[in-house]
C-alpha cells in the first residue's frame, strides 16, 4: 500500500511545480540509480519520508542526492522525533537541508518556494498556540487528491507474473489496488509504545463525511471504469475513535452508495457496540486491525493499554465473524512480562477464536515515545539507536523475563505456527460454512500476509509458495469448478425451458 503522505503533499504543492512520486516499497532503485533518475530528470528539490525502521536508508539516499547536489528535505515521524540527527546537529554528518517537524499539510508549500528561490532555511515548523503547542490542521476543508486520474500502477498489490492468471479469474482482479484514505488524525489513547499520540496530538479532528464520499465515490467510479479491484485503508489510527461521529460517516456511505471493501485500525473495546459492526459490515468493512499486543493483562497494564482487555477478544473476534468481517489481529512480543513460550501460549488462544490473519512484532522503543524514556532512565536500552543499524526481529532492550534471541525465536515459531500449509488449511475449514469466494479470499490473504515476516519477492518464492499449499488449494478449486458447472447446466436448462413452446 503506498504512503498517503506524498500524495496529500503533491497535492498541496504549488501548482507550477511537477511533483514525480517514488515509493521504495514499490519500486525499488539503488542510490545511484536514484541520483541518476534526478539528474535525467531535472528534479530541483527531493523531499523524503521515512518511519524509524526505513530511516537510515532514508539517510544513505539523501547523502547520495546531496552529494550530487541535489537539495533534499525530510519529513515524518523519525525526522520529527530526532531532528538534530537529521541535520548533523548531534555530532553526525547532515543527511537533510531542511526538515519539517510534525504535520506538514501547511509547511509544505513554503518549503517548495523557499527551496525554488534556493533559501531554504533549516527547520519548518506549524505555528504554536499560546501554550507552545503545534496548531493542527483542522481538515476542513481537506485537499482534493486526484486519485481518479494518478498513475497508480506502481503499487498494483498483484505480483506481475500473476497478471495474467489473476485476469483469467474474471473480470477486474488483473490489478488491485489498497488505496490510502484518511478521515481524522489523533488518539488521545497514549499507549506507551505509541508515537501517534505524541506526533498528531491528542485532540482528535475529522474531515467531513461530504468530502470523504466525495473521495469514495471518485474512487468507486475508477474501479468500475477500469474494471479493477479497489480497497481502501481508512488509515485513521481508531476509525472509531468517537463512535457517535463513526456511525454517522458510516450511514452516509451507505446513503450515498459509496462502499468499496474498506479495512480500517479500531481498538477492541469498541467493537463491542452491535450497531456499529452492522454499520460497518453494510458499509463495505471487511477487515478490521485489531492491536490486541498481549493475551496477558499485566502487560496490557504495563504499556498503557487497559482499555482494551484480552478477556474481550474472542467475543469481539465472533461478533465480527457473524458479519462476514475478519481481523488483522496483531500482537507484541517481548513485554516485560512475557516469559518463553509466550508464542504457544498466544496461538492457543489465536487459535481457538475465528480465524484472521495473526501478525507478530517485538516491543520497539521508538524515540521520543514514553516507552524509550523509560527504558532509557533505568539504563535498558541495549541499542539505543537501534534505527541507525536496523536488525530485522532483533529487540533494542532487554525484556525482564526472557533474553533477545528467546524473543526472536518466538517470534519466528508464532509466524511459522500461524501460516504453515495445515494451519492454513485448518483456518480456512473453520469457516466451511461461508461461500466459496469468501474462503478463497481467505486464503490469498493468508498467502500475501506470510510474506510480511517470510520474504516472497518473484515468481520462484510464490511457486513454492502455492506449491506447498498446493491441497487447500486443489480442493478449493475442485469446488469451484464444480460450483461453476452446475451453474452452466441450471442456466442451459433455463435456456431450453424457456425455448420449449407452451
Ligand atoms: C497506515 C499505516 C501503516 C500501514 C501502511 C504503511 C503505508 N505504506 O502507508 C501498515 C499497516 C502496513 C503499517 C505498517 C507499519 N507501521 Co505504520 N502506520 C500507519 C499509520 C496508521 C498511518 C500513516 C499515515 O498515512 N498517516 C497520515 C499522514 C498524513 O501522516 P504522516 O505520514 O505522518 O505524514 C504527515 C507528516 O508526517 C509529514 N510528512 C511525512 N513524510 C514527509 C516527508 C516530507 C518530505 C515532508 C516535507 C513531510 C512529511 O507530512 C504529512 C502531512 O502532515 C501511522 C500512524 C499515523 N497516524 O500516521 C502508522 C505508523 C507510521 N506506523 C508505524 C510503524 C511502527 C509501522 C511498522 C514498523 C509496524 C511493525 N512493527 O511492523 C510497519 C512498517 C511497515 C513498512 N515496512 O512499511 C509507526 C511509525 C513510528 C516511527 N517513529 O517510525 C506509526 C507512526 C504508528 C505508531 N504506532 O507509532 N503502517
Ligand atoms: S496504539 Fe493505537 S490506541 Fe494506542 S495510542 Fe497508538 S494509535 Fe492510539
Amino acid at each position: 500500500m503506498p504512503h498517503l503522505w506524498m500524495f496529500l503533499l503533491q497535492s498541496l504543492t504549488p501548482p507550477e511545480h511537477e511533483v514525480i512520486l517514488i515509493d521504495g516499497n514499490a519500486r525499488s532503485m539503488n542510490e545511484e540509480e536514484l541520483v541518476r533518475f534526478c539528474k535525467d530528470e531535472n528534479i530541483g528539490l527531493v523531499g523524503i519520508g521515512a518511519m524509524t525502521r526505513m530511516v537510515a536508508r532514508a539517510y544513505r539516499v539523501a547523502t547520495a542526492l546531496r552529494a550530487a547536489n541535489i537539495p533534499v528535505v525530510m519529513g515524518g515521524p523519525h525526522v520529527t522525533e530526532c531532528p538534530d540527527e537529521a541535520l548533523g546537529r548531534d555530532g553526525g554528518p547532515r543527511y537533510a537541508d531542511a526538515i519539517a517537524l510534525g504535520e506538514a499539510d501547511e509547511t509544505w508549500a513554503l518549503m517548495v518556494e523557499d527551496a525554488a528561490r534556493g533559501e531554504l532555511k533549516d527547520i519548518y515548523q506549524p505555528e504554536r498556540d499560546p501554550k507552545g503547542k503545534d496548531k493542527k490542521p483542522n481538515l476542513q476543508p481537506y485537499p482534493t487528491i486526484p486519485w481518479d486520474t494518478l498513475d497508480l500502477d506502481q503499487f498494483s498489490i498483484i505480483p506481475k507474473f500473476l497478471r495474467p492468471y489473476m485476469e483469467k479469474l474474471g473480470a477486474g482482479w488483473g490489478t488491485f489496488h489498497v488505496v490510502p484514505i484518511e478521515t481524522g488524525r489523533g488518539c488521545p489513547y497514549g499507549c506507551e509504545f505509541c508515537t501517534v499520540t505524541g506526533f498528531f496530538g491528542d485532540s482528535i479532528r475529522f474531515r467531513t463525511n461530504e468530502s470523504v464520499i466525495e473521495e469514495l465515490l471518485r474512487l468507486k467510479a475508477r474501479a468500475r471504469r477500469e474494471r479493477g479491484q479497489i480497497a481502501v485503508f481508512f488509515i485513521d489510527d481508531n476509525l472509531a475513535i468517537n463512535v457517535k461521529r463513526t456511525k454517522s460517516l458510516l450511514r452516509d456511505i451507505i446513503a450515498a452508495g459509496a462502499q468499496l471493501p474498506w479495512v480500517a485500525q479500531i481498538s477492541a473495546n469498541l467493537l463491542k457496540d452491535e450497531e456499529l459492526v452492522d454499520l460497518i459490515a453494510e458499509s463495505g468493512g471487511k477487515w478490521i486491525f485489531i492491536g490486541m499486543e498481549s493475551i496477558d493483562p499485566v502487560n496490557m497494564a504495563s504499556v498503557n493499554k487497559n482499555f482494551s482487555k484480552p478477556g474481550d477478544y474472542a467475543a469481539v473476534l465472533e461478533r465480527l465473524a457473524q458479519r462476514n468481517i475478519y481481523a488483522i489481529t496483531s500482537f507484541i512480543f517481548g513485554m516485560d512480562n512475557d516469559t518463553p513460550g509466550v508464542a504457544e501460549r498466544t496461538l492457543a488462544q489465536v487459535n481457538s477464536w475465528q480465524p484472521g490473519l495473526p501478525v507478530f512484532g517485538q516491543l520497539t522503543p521508538f524515540p521520543a515515545t514514553p516507552l524509550y524514556d523509560r527504558l532509557e532512565k533505568a539504563g535498558r536500552l541495549d541499542r539505543p539507536k537501534h534505527w541507525m543499524d536496523f536488525a530485522p526481529f532483533m529487540m533494542a532492550h532487554t525484556p525482564l523475563k526472557m533474553t533477545i534471541p528467546e524473543a526472536r525465536e518466538e517470534v519466528g515459531h508464532a509466524w511459522e505456527s500461524s501460516y504453515s500449509p495445515e494451519r492454513n488449511a485448518e483456518a480456512v475449514a473453520a469457516i466451511a460454512d461461508k461461500g466459496l469466494e469468501y474462503r478463497i479470499g481467505h486464503l490469498v490473504a493468508r498467502l500475501f500476509f506470510r510474506g510480511i515476516y517470510f520474504p516472497q519477492m518473484g515468481k520462484r518464492a510464490w511457486m513454492k509458495v502455492l506449491f506447498q499449499n498446493r491441497r487447500v488449494i486443489a480442493s478449493l478449486t475442485k469446488e469451484g469448478v464444480s460450483t461453476y458447472r452446475a451453474a452452466k447446466k441450471r442456466q442451459k436448462n433455463i435456456q431450453i425451458a424457456a425455448s420449449q413452446p407452451n
